[in-house]
């Protein structure tokens, strides 16, 4: 019976999250002496737990079936093995955000990345940083590090760099302006461009159809209040993301139960807002599991 390999980041940003979505999913793994392998339960699926940067790479040689990385990751090493090509993004996963920017010492003036023409960029991205701004029609030599690449321009070893930020805090320490983002990036479901075989097509159909329920499930909510009979319109409408609501007669009242699954992030907000068009016993709960 065949088997699906999915590769995940062993230990980083990206692992816990990773793991707790495929266990989300109904996984179980034995894990093994080495911690590289993790074999699969009850479902046909097994682990190997690896560096982000090898996922694509086991993914393009037939290694792994499927693999959860950075967009950064699977678009640097698509353009230097593939062409930019090769793999197939499944499913982007909502984890791991971040951009690469190009950033600049403060005291330099330039206002956009036309400016950069001719100068070093150090990067650990070079295949992207290049790609990108060649769109843009700037050339400019690259300086390839695989670490640390904030201190470059302090140390002179580049004008300026392409690097991944979240909150801005590390380039900020080093006295670095963010000029312009260049890429967006996240966690992201990868298997590798051409034909599956059916039995591992299927299984991959089941993985994706239990992965869209946990994620939607996890951006959703199960609202419940009551309200007068004649304000159904008015609560649908500022409930988000909904499209039909439960609706349910209260014995005695002139109030209707509605109960409903909002498909975007409620916040104190939107219950104000339901408060004043006459809602009460305002509710609004968790979803475990979701299969449409
Ligand atoms: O050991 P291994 O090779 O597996 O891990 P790694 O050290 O290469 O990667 P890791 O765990 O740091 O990052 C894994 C992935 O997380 C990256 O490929 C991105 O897709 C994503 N990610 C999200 C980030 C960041 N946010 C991030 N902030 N990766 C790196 N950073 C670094 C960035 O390089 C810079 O040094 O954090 C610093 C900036 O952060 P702020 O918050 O100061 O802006
Ligand atoms: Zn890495």
């Amino acid at each position: 019976m065949s088997r699906l390999r999915v590769a995940i980041q062993k230990s980083g940003r990206l692992s816990e999250k990773s793991l707790d979505l495929l266990k989300n999913c109904g996984l179980r793994f034995a894990r093994s002496k080495d911690k590289l392998f993790w074999y699969g339960k009850d479902f046909p699926v097994d682990l190997l737990l690896v560096r982000d940067d090898d996922i694509p790479r086991l993914l393009l040689d037939g290694v792994c079936d499927l693999g959860i990385v950075g967009e950064n990751i699977a678009s640097e090493v698509m353009l230097e093995r593939n062409g930019g090509n090769g793999l197939h993004l499944l499913r982007k996963l909502g984890f791991g955000h971040c951009r690469l920017s190009i950033a600049i010492p403060e005291d330099l003036e330039i206002n956009d990345s036309s400016s950069l023409e001719g100068l070093r960029i150090a990067t650990s991205y070079p295949e992207l940083t290049r790609y990108l701004l060649e769109q843009k029609n700037v050339t400019t030599e690259i300086v390839e590090l695989s670490g640390s690449v904030e201190i470059a321009p302090g140390l002179g070893t580049a004008d300026a760099i392409s690097d991944l930020v979240s909150t801005g805090t590390t380039l900020r320490a080093n006295h670095l302006r963010e000029l312009e983002v260049i890429y967006e990036s996240q966690a992201a479901l990868y298997s590798r461009e051409g034909e599956v075989e059916a039995e591992k097509q299927a299984l991959l159909e089941r993985l994706l159809a239990r992965l869209e329920g946990v994620i939607q499930a996890s951006e959703s909510k199960y609202v419940m209040l009551h309200a007068p009979r004649d304000a159904l319109d008015k609560v649908t409408e500022l409930l988000p993301g909904v499209e039909h609501p439960s609706i349910m007669p209260l014995e005695g009242s002139d109030r209707i139960a509605i109960h409903a699954v909002c498909g975007e992030a409620v916040f104190w907000e939107h219950l104000e807002a339901l408060k004043a068009v006459g809602a009460s016993a305002i509710l609004v709960l968790p979803v475990e599991k979701m299969l449409s």
